[in-house]
C-alpha cells in the first residue's frame, strides 16, 4: 500500500492539558515531558511514543535498506552514514533531519498522519502510537525477526540510553564506584552497564524506595533515599565512598539531582553523566571550582550508540546473554493499547 492512505487507530495528543500500532509500543519518561509542554520543541497536535517495534508494511520509492516483512525498530536518533556526525567515531548524534524532526514532519516538510481532517504532527522522528506510522528510511534498524517484538521494543530508548551511558560515554571501569540518580527504566539500564562494567559499588539515589528492591535484580548494590537525611546528599555519599565517586549518572530530568551527582563525585578525576531531559529553560549551576578540581561533567543521548549499527547488535545481546541484557526484567505492566492512558498513569505513580 505504499503511498495509499491507511485508517488505523493511533493516540493522538491534541495538547499539553490532555491525556493521551507500530505494534509494541512503551512509554518513555520523554513523551510524559513532551505531553506535559516543557518540551520547548513541543508541538500539538502531535502522536507521541519514540519507543516500540514493529513490521515493515509497505516502502517508499528508492528505499533499499528494508523490504515490507522486515522486523525494525524506529530511531529517534537516525543514522545515515554520511554527515559529520555520522563520520565521527566521538558521536551518534546524525544531523541528516534533525530539523525537520524537531518541526514535527517527515525530511520532506510533510506530516503524513490526519485526524478528523486535521493535520497531526510527527514525534521524534517515530510516532510509535499508533497501529501504523510512517519513517524516514535512516529511522529504522533492521533486527532479527526472531527476537519477540514486544521484548526488543525496549531498545528504541530507555535500555539502550542507560547501558550506554555507562559503557560508551562515562566508559565506567572495573572496580570503580558508581552511583545513579533515578531508578526508572533509563537509571536501572545504568546499573546493567555498570555491572557489565565490572563497577564494584553501583549505589541507586531515589526518593521512592519501593524501587530499591527491584533495582537489586539489576546490579544495584546499595541504596539511599535523599530524603532520609538532613544534610545534602552530595556530604552522604562521600562520607560512603571516602571522599566521592568515581561514575555518577543522572536519570531524573531535574537540575538539583544533576548538580548532586555532579557533586559527588571524587575530586581528581570523578565524571558525571546527565541523562535526564530538564523542562524548558532549566539550567545547571555549580562552583566551577568543581571542575577545576578534576570532576568531569557529561551528557548522553541514547547512550552513545550509533543508532542502526547497534541497535541490531543490542537485540543479538539480548537473544544469546540475557544474563547481560536482561530484557525481560524490565517489563512491570502489559496493557492493551487503548489502555495508553493507565500506561502513563503508572507512570506518575512511579515517581514520588
Ligand atoms: P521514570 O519516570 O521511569 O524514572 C524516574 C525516577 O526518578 C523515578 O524512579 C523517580 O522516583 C525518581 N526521582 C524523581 N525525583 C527524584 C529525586 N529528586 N531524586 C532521586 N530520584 C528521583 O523515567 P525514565 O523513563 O527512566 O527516564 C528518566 C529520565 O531520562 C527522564 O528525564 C527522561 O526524559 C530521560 N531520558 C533521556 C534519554 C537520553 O537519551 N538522554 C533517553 C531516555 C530518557
Ligand atoms: N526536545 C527537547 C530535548 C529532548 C532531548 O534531550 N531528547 C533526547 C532524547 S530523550 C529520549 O527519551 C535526545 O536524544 N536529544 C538529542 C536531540 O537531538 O534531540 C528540547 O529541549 O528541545
Ligand atoms: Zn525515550
Amino acid at each position: 500500500t505504499a503511498g495509499k492512505p491507511i485508517t488505523c487507530k493511533a493516540a493522538v495528543a491534541w495538547g499539553p492539558p490532555r491525556r493521551p500500532k507500530t505494534r509494541n509500543h512503551r512509554i518513555c519518561h520523554t513523551d510524559a515531558y513532551t505531553l506535559s509542554g516543557q518540551d520547548p520543541e513541543g508541538l500539538f497536535p502531535v502522536i507521541l511514543g519514540h519507543e516500540g517495534g514493529g513490521i515493515v508494511e509497505s516502502v517508499g520509492e528508492g528505499v533499499t535498506n528494508v523490504q515490507p516483512g522486515d522486523h525494525v525498530i524506529p530511531l529517534y536518533i537516525p543514522q545515515c552514514g554520511e554527515c559529520k556526525f555520522c563520520k565521527s567515531p566521538k558521536t551518534n548524534l546524525c544531523q541528516k533531519i534533525r530539523v525537520t524532526q524537531g518541526q514535527g514532519v517527515m525530511p520532506d516538510g510533510t506530516s503524513r498522519f490526519t485526524c478528523n481532517g486535521k493535520k497531526v504532527y510527527h514525534f521524534m522522528g517515530c510516532s510509535t502510537f499508533s497501529e501504523y506510522t510512517v519513517v524516514a528510511d535512516i529511522s529504522v534498524a533492521k533486527v532479527n525477526p526472531n527476537a519477540e517484538l514486544d521484548k526488543i521494543c525496549l531498545l528504541g530508548c530507555g535500555v539502550p540510553t542507560g547501558y550506554g551511558a555507562a559503557l560508551n560515554t562515562a566508559k565506567v571501569e572495573k572496580g570503580s564506584t558508581c552511583a545513579v540518580w533515578g531508578l526508572g527504566a533509563v537509571g536501572l539500564a545504568v546499573g546493567i552497564g555498570c555491572k557489565a562494567a565490572g563497577a564494584s559499588k553501583i549505589i541507586g539515589v531515589d526518593v521512592n524506595p519501593d524501587k530499591f528492591k527491584i533495582a537489586k535484580d539489576f546490579g544495584f548494590t546499595d541504596f539511599v533515599n535523599p530524603k532520609d537525611y538532613e544534610k545534602p546528599i552530595q556530604e552522604v555519599l562521600a562520607e560512603k565512598t571516602d571522599g566521592g565517586l568515581d561514575f555518577t549518572f543522572e536519570c531524573v530530568g531535574n537540575v538539583q539531582t544533576m548538580r548532586a551527582a555532579l557533586e559527588s563525585c571524587h575530586k581528581g578525576w570523578g565524571v558525571s553523566t546527565i541523562v535526564g531531559v530538564a523542562g524548558a529553560g532549566q539550567e545547571i549551576s555549580t562552583r566551577p571550582f568543581q571542575l577545576v578540581t578534576g570532576r568531569v561533567w557529561k551528557g548522553t543521548a541514547f547512550g552513545g550508540w550509533k543508532s542502526r549499527d547497534s541497535v541490531p547488535k543490542l537485540v543479538e545481546e539480548y537473544c544469546h546473554k540475557p544474563q547481560i541484557m536482561p530484557l525481560d526484567k524490565f517489563i512491570t505492566h502489559n496493557l492493551k493499547f487503548g489502555q495508553i492512558n493507565e500506561a502513563f498513569h503508572l507512570m506518575h505513580k512511579g515517581e514520588r
